[in-house]
Order: structure tokens, then C-alpha cells, then sequence
């Protein structure tokens, strides 16, 4: 099986299949299909798989005549067909591995996608994970079910790893195909066939790893590593605050340091779906070894308390300026999770909005690249617009995404109070309605 799949990883015969056309699985499907292989994306959603195959875009990460032209070509096609697995010999499971409402980690659509992947998977087809997961998934959960469901031997019959997703939202610098990637499977020809289907694609750095579990910990470590110092200068912005001191200010003199230190910045809260989620699929996974991480746990309380802190953080500004939030006019600046991006998933202005909204403010939101939102069930629409007269409506502006579109210096002559959660006005002089986090 090995021999036979290298010849055909070597001359491109190979037929890719990427199970989930999100932001992961789509990038992965454009550059497979433009690395010459025919590449079939399989998506639960029927509209995603008609705008493959029209051709239209929706990832930001991909380039659209990219996949127009990719598609023109007939290299990258779509279906919710998922019978058609049959047809390929490398399959990529890129799902959502969400959380439930008790933070709980929701495989399920790892499952149902592996389930739907073995009742078609032939011989001498590499299947690979690339959703973030608890170490341990592939082979404890993946495994049985493509055995059970095909009637195949892993190893023997199919090659199974895990390889996890790196995708850095709205980077313009490294993107699926410069990034380098880890790869874990079962077995050393599994591992050694897997790497080199991979390096015949991505022109970046293949790191072999001595097992699946090792390539899930390693990605659960990236996030829950960010996860965590964001966590420290949150609670840190908390008592620099206390103590008359800015933690941006302490930040920024500490990055000076050429080595050992990496800057990380408070914020209203941890946005994305990503960085939020991913370390609790590692505390949950640890209590079964009777283990509690407890700095994640700590973590986490920090960073969902940050929405609530803005907010009181806010209510103050106010009554420096002898107002009660109660019946002020607040208008929120920007509503995705990060900066210069549309999404706006577990995103913490939702939070502070929600918060505002409880002690009754009578708040606005205006966010450029999102004109609408939907939060527990309700669509929340934005102001058209802003400018000088609009801002001077309100009695106090709250910044939670440093969008570069937005005109700072007009907000800053026109607003009466601005509290500003993401540094965003760090280059205005004038600093007498400026209250930052
Ligand atoms: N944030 C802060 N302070 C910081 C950095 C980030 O409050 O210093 C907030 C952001 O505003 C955002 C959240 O944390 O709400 C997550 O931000 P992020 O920069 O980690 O970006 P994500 O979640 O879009 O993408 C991350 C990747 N980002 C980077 O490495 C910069 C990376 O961690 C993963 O490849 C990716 O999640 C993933 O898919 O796992």
C-alpha cells in the first residue's frame, strides 16, 4: 500500500477529498486542487457546496479568482454527496469541534463526519484529522469507527493521522500554504506517507511527530498558551488599573526584550472560535486521569470575566461625568472578535453589549464589516454610519475592535467620552476623553 501511494502522491493521481468547507477546510481544498490534485470538498451545507461550485468565494483567506479559476478548471468540485468518499485516497476532516453550553467540548460533528467517511472508505486511502481536539481523538474515537464502519484494518488496510489546522484569521503573511504543519499518525509508514502528501502541496516545513495524541497536544499547547498570557495581561490590566499605571504602556516598554518575552494585549474578553474553546478539550480530556489544569481553569475566569469589567469600567466614565449608565446613549465600535475581520463568533463585544443593554443603557453598534449580528437566538442590527454629528450623539463611545477603517481622530474631537478596550486610539495626543482599559 505504501509503495503503491507514493507513486501516486509523486504523480498527483492521488484524488483529495476535505470533509467541512470552512475557514480551515477551504484554504486546504484550494491549494490541493491548485497543487494539481483533484480535489472533491464535502460540506453538510448545501449552500456552501453551490458557491464551490459556482465558484464563489466566502473564506477571507482565499483569493476568489483563485477558486474560480480552480473550479473553471474542474480541479475543485463540491458535494453533500458523501457517498463519493469512494473516490478518494486522501480524505481531510476539517469540522467545527465546538463547546456546548457548559463549556463542555461537542465532538460531535468529528463523529458524525467519521461515521459518514467510513460507511464509503476504500483501501489505500489516508484519512487525517485537522479539527483541534483533545489528544487522544484519533485514535480512541476515530480509529473503531472507521474499522467498524468500513470493515478495514487501520495500518493495514488505511492510513489514519492527525495533522492539526493552523489558520491565523485575516494574516496576511502566512496563510495554509507558507505555514508549517505537524503531522502525527499511526504507524511510521502512515506517518512517512501522510508527511509526504502534505509536502507535495504546502511549500512549508512537514514536522513529523511519534503519534497522533503528540500532534493533537501540540496544537492544544499553541492555543492554550495564547489562551493563557492573554489571561495574565487581563488580570494585570485589572491591577494596573488600580495602582494608576497603563499595562499597554508596561507591555509595549517589555517587548523591547529581543528574546524570551512575546507581547500579548488586555482586551474585553477571548473571541474566536479557537482560542476561547480549545484549552477546555484538554481539561476536559485531563479528568479522566484525575488531572485538573488548573491554570486554564484560572484563565478562563479572568478572560470571561473581562466583558462585565469593560462594562463597569464604563459605568465609571459615566459618573466621572455625573451620568448613570442607566439611560445613557453608548455607542459600540466594532463587534468582531479581532481586528480587520467579519467574524464575529463567541466575539466579547456581543458580552458587552448584552451587559450595557442590562443596566440599561440604550446602546448602538456600528461595526463596518458587520452590519448585523445574531446573539442567542436575536438579530442585532448596527447603525448605517458614523460621523461627526452621529458621534456627538452619544454620551459615551466604547471601542472593543480596533478596525483600521475607523476614522479615530473624528471619533476623538466628536465624542463626549470614549472608553477604549483595544488601544485603538493609541496615536491621538489629545487624551482628556480617552479612558483606556
Ligand atoms: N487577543 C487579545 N490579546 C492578544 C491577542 C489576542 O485579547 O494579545 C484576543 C483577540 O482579540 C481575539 C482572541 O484573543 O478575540 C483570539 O485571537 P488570536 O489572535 O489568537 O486569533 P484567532 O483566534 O483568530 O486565531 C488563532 C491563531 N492566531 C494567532 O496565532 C495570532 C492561532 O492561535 C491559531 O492558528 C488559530 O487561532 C486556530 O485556528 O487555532
Amino acid at each position: 500500500m505504501k509503495e503503491r501511494l507514493i507513486e501516486k502522491i509523486d504523480k498527483k493521481e492521488i484524488i483529495v477529498g476535505v470533509v467541512g468547507l470552512g475557514y480551515v477546510g477551504l484554504p486546504l481544498a484550494v491549494e490541493k486542487a491548485k497543487a494539481g490534485f483533484k480535489t472533491i470538498g464535502f460540506d453538510v451545507q448545501e449552500e456552501k457546496v453551490n458557491l464551490v461550485n459556482n465558484g464563489v468565494n466566502y473564506i477571507g483567506d482565499v483569493v476568489n479568482e483563485e477558486l474560480a479559476e480552480i473550479v473553471k478548471s474542474g480541479m475543485l468540485s463540491a458535494t453533500t454527496d458523501f457517498s463519493r468518499i469512494k473516490e478518494v485516497d486522501f480524505v481531510a476532516i476539517c469540522v467545527p469541534t465546538p463547546l456546548d453550553e457548559h463549556q463542555q467540548p461537542d465532538i460531535s460533528y468529528v463523529e458524525k463526519s467519521t461515521i459518514s467517511v467510513s460507511k464509503y472508505l476504500k483501501k489505500e486511502t489516508m484519512v487525517v484529522l485537522e479539527s483541534t481536539t483533545y489528544p487522544g481523538t484519533t485514535e480512541e474515537l476515530l480509529k473503531p469507527i472507521l474499522e467498524n464502519g468500513s470493515g478495514l484494518k487501520c495500518g493495514e488496510d488505511f492510513y489514519l493521522g492527525f495533522s492539526p489546522e493552523r489558520v491565523d484569521p485575516g494574516n496576511l503573511i502566512y496563510k495554509t500554504k507558507n505555514t508549517p504543519k505537524v503531522v502525527g499518525a499511526i504507524g511510521k509508514d502512515a506517518t512517512e506517507v501522510i508527511s509526504r502528501m502534505y509536502r507535495s502541496v504546502l511549500g512549508a516545513e512537514i514536522h513529523e511527530v511519534s503519534s497522533p495524541a503528540v500532534a493533537e497536544m501540540e496544537k492544544i499547547l499553541e492555543n492554550t498558551y495564547r489562551n493563557i498570557n492573554i489571561g495574565l495581561v487581563n488580570e494585570l490590566a485589572m491591577l494596573c488599573n488600580k495602582m494608576g499605571i497603563s499595562l499597554w504602556e508596561v507591555v509595549d516598554a517589555a517587548k523591547t526584550k529581543p528574546y524570551g518575552f512575546q507581547a500579548f494585549y488586555p482586551g474585553p474578553g477571548l473571541g474566536g472560535h479557537c482560542i476561547p474553546l480549545d484549552p477546555y478539550y484538554l481539561d476536559w480530556k485531563a479528568r479522566e486521569y484525575g488531572f485538573h489544569t488548573s491554570l486554564i481553569q484560572a484563565s478562563g475566569i479572568i478572560n470571561d470575566r473581562m466583558p462585565e469589567y469593560c462594562v463597569e469600567r464604563a459605568e465609571r466614565v459615566l459618573n466621572d461625568r455625573k451620568k448613570a449608565m442607566n439611560g445613557s446613549k453608548v455607542l459600540v465600535l466594532g463587534v468582531a472578535y479581532k481586528n480587520d475581520i467579519d467574524d464575529y463568533r463567541e466575539s466579547p463585544a456581543l458580552r458587552v453589549i448584552e451587559e450595557l443593554e442590562k443596566n440599561k443603557a440604550l446602546v448602538d453598534f456600528y461595526d463596518p464589516m458587520i452590519p448585523e449580528y445574531k446573539y442567542k437566538g436575536e438579530i442585532h442590527k448596527g447603525i448605517e454610519k458614523i460621523d461627526a454629528n452621529i458621534i456627538k450623539q452619544y454620551d459615551l463611545v466604547v471601542i472593543t475592535s480596533a478596525h483600521s477603517a475607523f476614522d479615530y481622530e473624528m471619533i476623538s474631537k466628536n465624542a463626549a467620552a470614549i472608553f477604549d478596550t483595544r488601544n485603538a486610539m493609541k496615536n491621538i495626543e489629545n487624551r482628556e476623553n480617552i479612558e483606556l482599559l
